[in-house]
């Protein structure tokens, strides 16, 4: 399990650096990923740091949950019409290059698959 870090999404979470904040709550903050791999594509992390999915305990059920639900709100608002892909990359081989779990929003184009 590994240490909550102070990572880049820290900082977006205390508005030390600037983001696209597109949708805010009390657990959670959504905001346009500064490399975009979709005409869309949107971040959403809780703004407790849990550093990655393995790291979710049984006590953060309710937040991964609510942070789906944050998902499907921030597609509706954006008007994502034909779809899109909801991306958790877990770990070095996951592709995880941040250690606060985010989840990935990519829309606006079909989506291949299997990803690479
Ligand atoms: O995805 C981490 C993602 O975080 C990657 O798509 C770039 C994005 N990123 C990194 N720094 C920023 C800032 N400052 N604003 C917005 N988006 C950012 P991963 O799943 O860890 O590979």
């Amino acid at each position: 399990m590994s240490e909550p870090q102070d990572t880049i999404f820290s900082k977006i979470i205390r508005k030390e650096i600037a983001a696209q904040v597109v949708y805010e709550d009390d657990l959670a903050i959504a905001f346009k990923d500064i490399h975009p791999q979709a005409p869309i594509h949107i971040l959403v992390i809780p703004k407790q740091p849990i550093p990655k999915l393995d790291d979710a305990q049984a006590q953060d059920a309710a937040l991964l949950g609510h942070l789906l639900l944050t998902v499907k709100h921030v597609a509706a608002h954006l008007k994502i019409k034909d779809g899109y892909r909801v991306v958790i990359n877990n770990g070095e081989n996951g592709g995880q290059t941040v250690d606060h779990l985010h989840l990935h929003i990519l829309g606006g184009r079909h989506m291949k698959w299997p990803p690479g």
